[in-house]
């Protein structure tokens, strides 16, 4: 398309010579094709640059669709029976919400997401997602969390859900079920796939969707198909930081199979998106200048006949300047205010619009209303290559709710309509509902032989089944691995090594095995030397969708930085929640493409659940299966690292995750078993739950596991004794437990116990107080709702039994983590933990600093026996001295 609109913009450039220009570019254009004026224009930007007249760059194009009218060829479909079919869906879905507030007004839901967004998603359904089947493994669909009631309503006239379901919106709980208010696969696992509605983690996740999708085609995993990942998105989400966050990437990885469409309908919940700019403008910005296929869908057919008429591009000019305020104001105000605000500023344009009569110059149509304009847009995005696209589709939020919400302010939350407000949109969008039925507000389901339902079904039987719908369709695992573990149980013999290179060994071994070593997915952001993973590098690469360009500075050496096509590795620089949706993507393979995939995901634990917290939620949602290992994690192991880095409030974060497994090890064994047990428990038995594991990089010697059967359960329960005490005659007593890091400072105090003070203290290895805690509130319920019924009894209650003397609990983390324990232990429990911030310095000072290390514990034991009377406080106070604890020192929780 030729655009004049900038011939009467420029100043100082007599108008004719300016249309002598554009006439002869217009020439070029014509009489040596499309790449030749490129390089025309390349030639002179060039040389702007050169003269100093540059840099000429604009990232925009005009305020017009990018696929001009004469480009966009046919609508394939029955226009006409879409319409009504959309007309019904929007209907229904209006239903459900009014309904379901009729009921509790306190329930809420939305109209006006979906009112904007049903052309958009319609097209997509009748023309574009292939579903699911055997031979195909089908598109992935992130739909816009807030208009799910327009695709639960399409699902029944799909006949997936019946009229129930849909009276039940929102009202999961009653008897005979409901419907979840949002996309939520934990809820609705036969039909939701991906959790979208916490906004702006659906377009990362895409993102990453789209690139593991292809590495697992590089490495050979799954078969190469031209599937597509499409994200629908608000233009409101975009101002999330991870929406836009990784942008770059998509780009950079030449993700065509991925697909944005954001619908811009100006609005987000208290009012426009950019009031006083244009959002479509700056995304369009955002998204050319991050090397995106950007695709304009703004105005309707409607407005066609008017561009033609544009010749002097007076329209589009004025289009571009007014801000989206204005814009909005449009929808709400009469043709005549549209007459006056839009075409009333110059009498050319007053000119191009006298024949149009003011009622048809109001309902003049946005592109994302238009079923031509939208179709062109996505049939172009899925034929592109080399790029990843979006669409940006001009919409109106609240379409069709006139003064009741179409672009108002209020809009998104409107959820309630008068009968007046209801007839007009039953009438707007022709449904065969009588005036007097309108008071019920009934859900309208054509009969099944009537030409819309068959439209439907066909549409959808021809695109390989309904969207969404999730399936598991991975096969379990067979082997055990028993053998694959078996060196990790027997110690390091006096080697000294930390958790976390225990852990590399075990990855190392996995990524060898027969059956799930190329199901392996390690992932890091740019921390796996922290990690001493670097062997890895050699041993199974790096992924790069390009291959190795370069000849790496360090080939000569052993471990060289490795990247290949079919590498293993997702190394994926500094960014924690970039790789958590890839461990997304990876963790949910086995619904998605029916591959077992299992994801270690290693990143600095003060990094993961305190910053990307949202997305592990999200992969909960999902049922992601897979391991998140905390590197360097503890408060008082990592030393010199400091305040930001050093992590004692993991664990506490990973409590509010219903199925994410929580552990702190000390020993290689305990990773051993537990890595073990949860391949079996998710790859095996089909379990929907996910691991966090803490490894540390304080190196001792692992010792063997003890011997005895209970010891492996009690890891994976939570707790076992690791040593007992030797000395059977003291009447002085202690039960100390410890975790990870501070388990070697438990031993230390049993020591000095032992020795100085003829105390007899039995230690025990607390793996994960998480586990302890759900088994303690599990049990509770089952007593409470079971009184006449033998009381069960808590696992950690067991494990104590009448174990004798005081309690005491040290940890690396707050001190809140074993204190959840206390009300099922025996006595009374003294908790030593980690509260307050980090400091730099060596793990001994840390822990004097933080008070955990032996000495503390020592006194800490000390001090409960004083509690109990078995002890003369001037022991205590003696002990102090003999301990060299400065009572003096600063409060770790306020310094
Ligand atoms: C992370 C997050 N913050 C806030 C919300 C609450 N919220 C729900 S919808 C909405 C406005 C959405 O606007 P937009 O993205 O433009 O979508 P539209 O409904 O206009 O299509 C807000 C703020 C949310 N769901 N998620
Ligand atoms: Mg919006």
């Amino acid at each position: 398309m030729t655009d004049n609109s900038s011939v009467a913009r420029v100043p100082g450039i007599d108008p004719q010579e300016m249309q002598e220009w554009i006439e002869s570019f217009d020439a070029v254009l014509r009489e040596e094709g499309q790449e030749a004026a490129t390089l025309l224009l390349d030639r002179l930007r060039a040389r702007a640059q050169l003269l100093g007249a540059g840099p000429v760059f604009t990232a925009n194009t005009p305020y017009v669709n990018t696929i001009p009218a004469e480009r966009q060829g046919v609508f394939p479909g029955d226009q006409e029976i879409e319409r009504r079919i959309k007309s019904l869906i929007r209907w229904n879905a209006l239903a459900m919400v009014v309904r379901a507030n009729r009921v509790d007004h306190s329930i809420g839901g939305h109209i006006s997401t979906y009112a904007s967004a049903a052309t958009l998603f319609e097209v997509g359904f009748n023309h574009f997602f292939r579903g699911r089947t055997e031979e195909f493994e089908g598109d992935t669909v992130y739909l816009q969390g807030h208009a799910s009631p327009g695709v639960y309503a399409r699902a029944f006239l799909e006949g997936r859900l019946s009229a129930k379901k849909l009276e039940n919106f929102r009202r999961e709980l009653r008897p005979d079920g409901g419907l979840s208010s949002y996309p939520h696969p934990w809820l609705m696992p036969d039909f939701w796939e991906y959790p979208t509605v916490s906004m702006g983690l659906s377009p990362l996740m895409a993102i990453y969707q789209a690139r593991f999708n292809r590495y697992l085609e590089d490495r050979g995993i799954k078969p190469k198909t031209n599937a597509k990942v499409w994200a629908f998105l608000g233009d409101g989400e975009t101002d999330e930081p991870e929406s836009l966050g990784a942008i770059t990437l998509a780009s950079r990885e030449n993700l065509d199979n991925l697909i944005f469409v954001i619908n811009c309908n100006l609005q987000r919940l208290d009012g426009p998106v950019r009031g006083n700019g244009k959002i479509v403008q700056e995304l369009e910005a955002a998204f050319r200048g991050a090397g995106w296929n950007v695709i304009k869908a703004l105005w309707g057919s409607d407005w066609d006949p008017l561009f033609e008429r544009d010749v002097d591009g007076l329209l589009v000019k004025r289009l571009g300047e007014m801000v989206d305020g204005e814009m909005q104001k449009l929808v709400v105000e009469s043709g005549a205010y549209l007459r006056q605000h839009v075409f009333g500023t110059d009498p050319r344009l007053l000119k191009m619009v006298k024949d149009i009569p003011d009622e048809a110059l109001r309902t003049l149509r946005q592109g994302g209303h238009d079923p031509r304009k939208v179709y062109a847009a996505y049939k172009a995005a899925v034929e592109h290559t080399g790029s990843p696209t979006v669409i940006l589709a001009r919409t109106i939020k609240g379409y069709g709710l006139g003064e009741s919400g179409e672009g108002r302010n209020i809009t998104h939350q409107q959820k309630k309509l008068n009968e007046e407000e209801l007839r007009e949109f039953r009438s707007r969008f022709g449904i065969p509902i009588n005036d007097d039925q309108l008071a019920d507000t009934p859900f309208y389901r054509p009969p099944e032989d009537s030409r819309e339902i068959q439209y439907l079904r066909a549409r959808r039987q021809e695109l390989g089944g309904y969207v969404p719908s999730r399936k598991v369709r991975s096969k379990p695992l067979v082997a055990d691995h028993d053998a694959l573990f078996r060196e990790f149980l027997t110690g390091s013999d006096g080697r000294e090594v930390s958790t976390t290179m225990a852990f590399v060994g075990m990855l190392r071994q996995m990524l060898r095995d027969p059956e799930i070593g190329k199901l392996v997915v390690p992932i890091v952001p740019d921390e796996a030397r922290t990690f001493g993973m670097e062997s890895l590098f050699r041993q199974v690469g790096i992924y790069s969708s390009r291959g190795q360009l370069y000849e790496p500075v360090d080939v000569h050496t052993l471990l060289y930085y490795k990247e290949a096509k079919d590498g293993q590795i997702l190394e994926e620089g500094i960014t924690e929640a970039g790789s958590m949706t890839s461990f997304i993507a990876a963790g949910s393979a086995y619904a998605t493409h029916g591959i077992n995939t299992i994801p270690f995901f290693i990143y600095y634990s003060m990094f993961g659940l305190q910053r990307i917290s949202d997305f592990i939620w999200a992969a909960a949602d999902m049922r992601c299966r897979g391991f998140l290992l905390g590197g360097t994690a503890g408060r008082t192991t990592l030393a010199g690292e400091g305040l930001q880095h050093q992590d004692g409030n993991s664990h506490i974060l990973a409590l509010p995750i219903p199925t994410l497994w929580a552990y702190d090890p000390a020993f290689a064994y305990e990773i051993a078993v537990i890595i073990q047990d949860g391949i079996r428990r998710m790859y095996k038995d089909g379990e929907n739950i996910f691991y966090y594991i803490t490894v540390m990089n304080e190196a001792y010697a692992m010792p063997p596991m003890p011997p005895g059967p209970e010891i492996r359960d009690g890891i994976l329960k939570g707790m076992y004794k690791y040593r007992a005490s030797q000395n059977k005659k003291s009447k002085l007593r202690a039960q100390i437990f410890g975790s990870g890091a501070i388990l070697r400072e438990a031993l230390k105090a049993q020591e000095i116990l032992d020795e100085k003070y003829g105390l007899a203290a039995d230690v025990w290895s607390v793996t994960s107080y998480k586990a302890l805690y759900n088994d303690g509130i599990n049990t509770e319920r089952w007593n409470l709702l079971h009184p006449t019924e033998k009381p069960r009894v808590p696992y950690v209650s067991q494990c104590l039994g009448d174990a004798p003397g005081v309690l005491i609990a040290a940890t690396d983390y707050l001190k809140a983590l074993p204190n959840l324990v206390s009300k099922w232990v025996p006595r009374r429990l003294a908790a030593l933990g980690t509260d307050g911030f980090g400091r730099s310095d060596g793990r001994e000072a840390l822990r004097n600093f933080f008070e955990v290390d032996a000495r503390f514990i020592t006194l800490a034991t000390l001090y409960e026996l004083l509690q109990d009377g078995k002890i003369e406080p001037s022991v205590v106070e003696k002990a102090i001295k003999d301990l060299g604890i400065d009572t003096e020192k600063a409060n770790p929780l306020l310094a």
